[in-house]
């Protein structure tokens, strides 16, 4: 028996939040997990520190499913974002020990290598659809096969997506949620008009997706899908906000444009109905909002057998972490479609020291036993919390809308 001596919680803010799990265990073997939820951190922090980690000490580390189990069944409350990153944090970590104590890569335990690398998509963005092209320009330069085009909005002075900074983006910005401004007519004039430029400038053979960000209404999601069409886009994503799933037969009905969605999901009944009806075609739920490597694997076998691939969630508020588990869980598994991937700052990058690469538009998480991801404590420890929100959303007669 492997037994979990300890384990820690550490909040740190190397240029943003992120809330970690260090497992140890009677073997001096240790193990990381990501419980990072973007502007309510300190809620995951608690419900680890105070609820599970007093019932994980003794408990052997190699039961990763059992201890999965008490942890889902045992709270009584399921589901639900605070409860599933709390989850996915023991479980990244047990997997991390698990690979470590047999000396392998996590990607190895769950089956091996599927294919050679991991295709991901970067994220171009601009306040204009020039400056989206310029930037989508330059991600291809630099090797990418798939990019995310954003842009901003003629007479909306901020939208999701559309950065200040070109090289990283960050949502979570203020100290209290900045407020901004929506206009769905606005925005459906603008994006066919991006991704006709962008078909134009980068010709045929790179992937071009976009995320609505759950803005759209099913019928006007159709609407906007059909006018892709002819620009061929890899996936629309988050068309619509997804508590009820049956919105997707309507915007299904009316568009070819591959749809995608998930990254707020927390289990496999939130894409149940989805994926059984073949709603969608990518799933974006993700290890550490969805229970950890151990609850994916469910969501992705079920996805597999409907024809529905995996897309993951990748922006700045998943850790290293979190990317070094999906690039495990990416490169295994069958039904792999592609990774987002939004560069993480060098603070970020030097706080949780990685051994997964990128080369020429795809990631591979490396040969280092378990996840191949560490936190550094001492630095960490420089960057204390910082409480940050992302934004809210208001149409423009003051209603509150959809972020
Ligand atoms: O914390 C919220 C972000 O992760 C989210 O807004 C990013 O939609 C997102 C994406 O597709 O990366
Ligand atoms: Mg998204």
């Amino acid at each position: 028996m492997l037994k979990i001596t300890s384990a820690r919680v550490i909040v740190t803010c190397p240029g943003r939040n992120f809330v970690t799990l260090k497992i140890e265990t009677s073997d001096g073997v240790t193990g990381v997990g990501d419980a990072t939820l973007n502007g309510r951190e300190l809620a995951v922090a608690s419900y680890l520190a105070d609820h599970v980690v007093p019932t994980l000490i003794g408990r052997d580390a190699h039961r990763i499913e059992d201890i999965w189990q008490y942890l889902y069944r045992g709270a009584y409350w399921r589901r639900g974002p605070v409860t599933m990153s709390a989850i996915a944090a023991v479980d990244m970590a047990l997997w991390d020990i698990k690979g470590k104590v047999a000396g392998l890569p996590v990607y190895q335990l769950l089956g091996g290598a599927s294919r050679d690398n991991v295709m991901v998509y970067g994220h171009a963005n601009g306040v204009t659809v020039d400056d989206t092209i310029d930037a989508a320009l330059e991600y291809r330069d630099q090797g990418y096969k798939a990019i995310r085009l954003q842009s901003g909005v003629p007479g909306l002075a901020s939208t999701y997506g559309v950065s200040k900074d070109k090289m990283f983006y960050e949502p979570a910005d203020a100290d209290l949620p900045t407020e901004n401004l929506w206009s769905t007519e606005r925005y459906l004039r603008v994006v066919p008009e991006l991704f006709a430029a962008a078909r134009e400038a980068l010709g045929p053979d790179i992937h071009l997706l976009h995320d609505v960000h759950h803005r759209l209404t099913p019928i006007e999601a159709g609407r906007l899908g059909k006018d892709l069409e002819p620009y061929r886009p890899f996936w629309m994503e988050d068309a619509v906000p997804a508590e009820n799933q049956e919105n997707f037969r309507l915007i299904r009905q009316h568009t070819t444009t591959p749809l995608a969605v998930g990254e707020i999901f927390n289990s496999v009944w939130d894409a149940k109905q989805l994926i059984q009806e073949q709603l969608i075609d990518y799933i974006r739920a993700t290890i550490v909002h969805a229970g950890g490597i151990t609850h994916v694997r469910r969501i992705a076998s079920f996805a597999d057998m409907h024809n529905v691939r995996t897309g993951f969630h990748g922006a700045t508020d998943l850790s290293p972490v979190t990317m070094a588990a999906a690039l495990h869980f990416d490169l295994s598994v069958p039904n792999f479609g592609i990774q987002e991937y939004m560069r993480h700052t060098s603070e970020t990058d030097a706080v949780f020291p990685h051994a997964y690469t990128f080369d020429r538009g795809a990631l591979h998480p490396g040969e280092a036993p378990g996840l191949g991801v560490d936190i550094d404590e001492e630095l960490a420890a420089r960057y204390p919390y910082k409480r940050a929100y992302l934004p809210v959303n208001r149409l423009e007669d003051g209603s509150m809308y959809n972020w």
